[in-house]
């Protein structure tokens, strides 16, 4: 399907269709459309925008990547066919690995995402060989590499499962995710949730991470400074205040609908 640039749903119509092409392609597995939907629903009650809330998390968050010693980003199939060449600039300006992680793993799966992600740019993308386990957790989905998320201290993992979340943090890990569902065990579960969508979350580190960057080696900005901002988040009370946005735009009397 094309979908005209002047359809009032041209965005979103758009990223269902990305995700389609990356289901036909190999790369996204069934439940992944399943999921997209869920994100939607939430997306729509968020007003399909970056809220004041997102943007903190956001902020935190690429303070703590910019700050980390071995920071990794973790791939799944929505986000490989959504938003690979962001994945790849935010992995060279943070000169880190992307990890492939796939909850419904096949080889054929995890080398098509590698594949893909390469020819978007990516320079070291990891997840074909597993040389290593996440304990507590049965499965495929415990493998990873040492290399990379094994051993990694930041990790950024956009649509993370709840177990997996918190196998990742039993490891001792600072977790990263964006998840459209506030109410999710992931969203609940990590130090850091970005209640945003993906293809809106992941063009905005970039730019949040830059700017850090950029005012870091000017000396206008310090790693104190980024760690303070870091320790004063709640990410508790940054998600009350989400779910309080999604609520009350419905009693507020300027909502428009979308
Ligand atoms: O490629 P795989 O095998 O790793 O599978 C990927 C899926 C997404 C199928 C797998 O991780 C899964 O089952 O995820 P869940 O547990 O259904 O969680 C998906 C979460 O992502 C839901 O809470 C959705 O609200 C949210 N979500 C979906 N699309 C987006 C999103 N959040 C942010 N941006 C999106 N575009």
């Amino acid at each position: 399907m094309t979908v005209p640039e002047s359809h009032p749903r041209y965005v979103s119509l758009s990223i269902r269709d990305r995700l389609v092409e990356g289901w036909e392609n190999g790369l996204v597995a069934t439940q992944g459309l399943i999921a997209h939907g869920r994100g939607e629903a939430f997306d729509y009650l968020l007003g399909e925008t970056t809220t004041e809330e997102a943007g903190s998390a956001e902020l935190v968050a690429s303070y703590m990547l910019i700050t980390a010693s071995r920071p990794v980003i973790s791939v799944n199939g929505n986000v490989g066919a959504l938003v690979p060449s962001e994945i790849a600039e935010l992995s060279r300006l943070l000169t880190c690995p992307v990890e492939v992680n796939i909850f419904h793993r096949t080889e054929e799966r995890v080398k098509a995402l590698v594949r893909h992600l390469e020819e978007h740019g990516c320079q070291k993308v990891l997840g074909e060989h597993p040389d290593a386990r996440l304990e507590g957790l049965d499965h495929a989905r415990a493998l990873c590499t040492r290399e990379g998320i094994y051993n990694s201290d930041v990790v950024l993992v956009p649509l993370e499962d709840g177990d997996r979340c918190q196998a990742l943090m039993d490891a001792g890990k600072k977790v990263i995710t964006i998840d459209l569902n506030p109410l999710s065990r992931t969203a609940r579960t990590a130090d850091v949730t970005i209640v945003n969508n993906l293809t809106r979350s992941i063009p905005n580190l970039i730019e949040r991470c830059g700017s850090a960057m950029k005012a870091a080696s000017m000396g206008d900005l310090t790693g104190e400074d980024m760690e303070r901002e870091i320790s004063a988040f709640s990410n508790r009370e940054n998600m009350m205040r989400v779910i309080g946005a999604m609520v009350g735009r419905y009693a507020s009397e300027n909502m428009t609908f979308l």
